[in-house]
């Protein structure tokens, strides 16, 4: 067997962040990188020797190519079995699911999300464990570990490679691969969780929806779902194909890179439901004629109204948010009578937390939802659970949400993203903002005045696992929050995040907007925390 063993530098570089190793495409196209963190993953995952992958992507640009590439430094290492997406495309919760009903020892999602693609734009790789779910932070510091440290990786050359659009059974080399089709199985897998003769009496009856798939890997999923299964026009959904720098456009589902969709949405006659997901399908943007559910609403919304979706008619045994997401959830789960778990941001947190069927609903303020069918966040699956949801009560997005607010008051929501140059920079601004957390107590600024402010620490009651430092908070004596912390996937440079909240109770005024229902809280942070003279910076480069 033309097994070859490659000598290596080592990579210190690559040690994943939020959601994986995500880099430049030139960083990722250096001799020897990407070899390089498949054989620190094998090193660091002994079980795979022997074992079993999934492996797909996003359909970025150099998917394929790193599909091949991976599959020999596997094949080389003595994994006996590959399952492959065709041509490469698998959306990241599909993967999840797939790992988990194949039993497969793991997978490697191809992925950099919403970053723009490309030759210039970004790549990724994500290790994912047997349960479909992220690997844990234990495990990616061993990966890193491994990664500074060969001086070798073992690959398969010689042999033809494997052919990505070709359905069935092949070998490379010692290794069996199946190269399979993702979409039925999750088609299904979805079905099963909503009442898909609810919706199509609904569609029948008028009810109208328009789907975004960024030219990224949800559309041959959604036209089986969304076209086929439920009947909708194809002309539902837009940007369906697949392209490997997404039209140019940052696939990403937020009102600031839709501003098509957001138009359509203020139209008189704008469909029932407008929707997006992102680059690798984990993300979901909902809006409605006329509104735009924020994530921490659709997260307490989906929570408040589980009871009428099939898969969840049980009950919830728990919900999860990221820290930084809003808390309006926690009142939801108040109302209910069941935990609701604070994690660190990032989906590997709610992991362990899904695994031990401690929650059944969860999500975060960066356009994620999700639940407990999957071990990563689900765009479609969102998008069907709300319009299964706009079936089940036959009233639209905007009464849903005034209702909602009625009911639990509103929790305004916004996101600063403050873009510096250089990395290091966001290093010391983060340990200067930590520095300082303890002295913010007591101060005030304008009308709000800080109850208490400290750095987040996660204890994870699963396996007692602690992560520290995981984002400043600052809490206003009124119950306004803001919470500050260094974004873990940027490919350059450093973005500080910065994260206001302020609940609006019932029977207040709901119909603010939020940047200005948030602009103390705005105002005060920035102050206390002093992010103008730290960062250099006029203000934050948008705020989503
Ligand atoms: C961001 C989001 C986080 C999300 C992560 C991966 O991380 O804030 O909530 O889990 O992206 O999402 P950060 O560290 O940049 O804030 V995805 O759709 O890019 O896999
Ligand atoms: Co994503």
């Amino acid at each position: 067997m033309p097994i070859t063993i490659v000598p290596t530098r080592a990579f210190a570089d690559q040690r994943p962040g939020t959601a994986g190793l995500r880099k430049r495409v030139a960083t990722f196209r250096q001799p020897h990188y990407l070899e390089n963190f498949v054989q620190a993953i094998v090193d660091a995952v002994p079980e795979l020797r022997g074992g079993s992958v999934v492996i797909g992507g996003d359909g970025r640009f150099w998917c394929t190519d790193a599909a091949r590439i991976a599959l020999r430094v596997l094949a080389a290492n003595g994994v006996a079995r590959a399952s492959v997406a065709k041509d490469g495309l698998l959306s990241t919760p599909a993967a999840s699911m797939e790992i988990r009903a194949r039993g497969a020892t793991g997978g490697l999602l191809l992925t950099a999300s919403h970053n723009p693609g490309g030759p210039e734009g970004d790549f990724g790789v994500k290790y994912n464990v047997t349960s479909g779910g992220q690997a844990a932070e234990s495990l990616t510091e061993r990966i890193h570990a491994r990664a500074r440290e060969l001086h070798r990786y073992k690959t398969l050359e010689g042999e033809p490679d494997v052919e990505l659009d070709e359905l069935g059974r092949q070998a490379l080399g010692p290794m069996e691969v199946e190269v399979f089709d993702p979409v039925p199985a999750y088609a299904d897998a979805l079905e099963r969780l909503f009442d898909f003769d609810r919706i199509r009496a609904a569609l029948r009856a008028g009810l109208r929806v328009h789907f975004d798939a960024m030219s990224a890997v949800t559309g041959p999923f959604a036209e089986e779902l969304l076209v086929r299964r439920l009947g909708l026009p194809p002309s539902a959904i837009t940007n369906g194909r697949p392209l490997p720098d997404f039209g140019g456009r940052h696939p990403d589902p937020s009102p600031q890179t839709c501003p098509q969709l957001v138009a359509l949405a203020s139209r008189n006659d704008a469909p029932d439901l407008i929707a997006a997901s992102d680059g690798d399908g984990d993300r979901n943007l909902i809006m409605g004629r006329g509104c735009l559910v924020s994530p921490g609403d659709s997260l307490a919304l989906l929570a408040a109204h589980a009871h009428r979706l099939p898969g969840y008619c049980g009950g919830l045994a728990g919900v999860a948010r990221s820290m930084p997401t809003s808390r309006a959830v926690d009142r939801v789960a108040d109302r209910l009578g069941i935990p609701c778990y604070e994690t660190p941001t990032g989906w590997r947190y709610f992991c362990n937390l899904l695994e031990a069927g401690r929650i059944t609903l969860c999500g975060e303020e960066s356009f994620g939802t999700s639940s407990a069918h999957a071990r990563e966040k689900d765009g479609l699956w969102a998008v069907l659970a709300w319009l299964d949801l706009l079936a089940a009560t036959r009233r639209s997005v905007a009464e849903l949400l005034h209702h909602h607010w009625r009911e639990h008051g509103r929790d305004y929501f916004a996101r600063e993203d403050w873009r510096l140059a250089d990395a290091a920079l966001g290093q010391r601004v983060i340990d200067d903002l930590r520095a300082a957390a303890p002295t913010l107590a007591g101060r005030s600024v304008g009308g709000l005045s800080v109850a208490s402010a400290d750095s987040f620490r996660y204890l994870d009651p699963v396996d007692g696992s602690t992560s520290k430092d995981q984002g400043l908070r600052i809490h206003y004596a009124d119950g306004s929050r803001a919470v500050l912390r260094l974004s873990g996937t940027d490919t350059a440079g450093a973005t500080l995040r910065v994260y206001l909240e302020r609940h609006a109770p019932p029977g207040a005024d709901h119909d603010r907007v939020p940047l200005d229902a948030l602009g103390e809280v705005a105002v005060a942070t920035h102050a206390l925390a002093q992010l103008r003279e730290l960062t250099g910076l006029a203000g934050p480069k948008q705020v989503v």
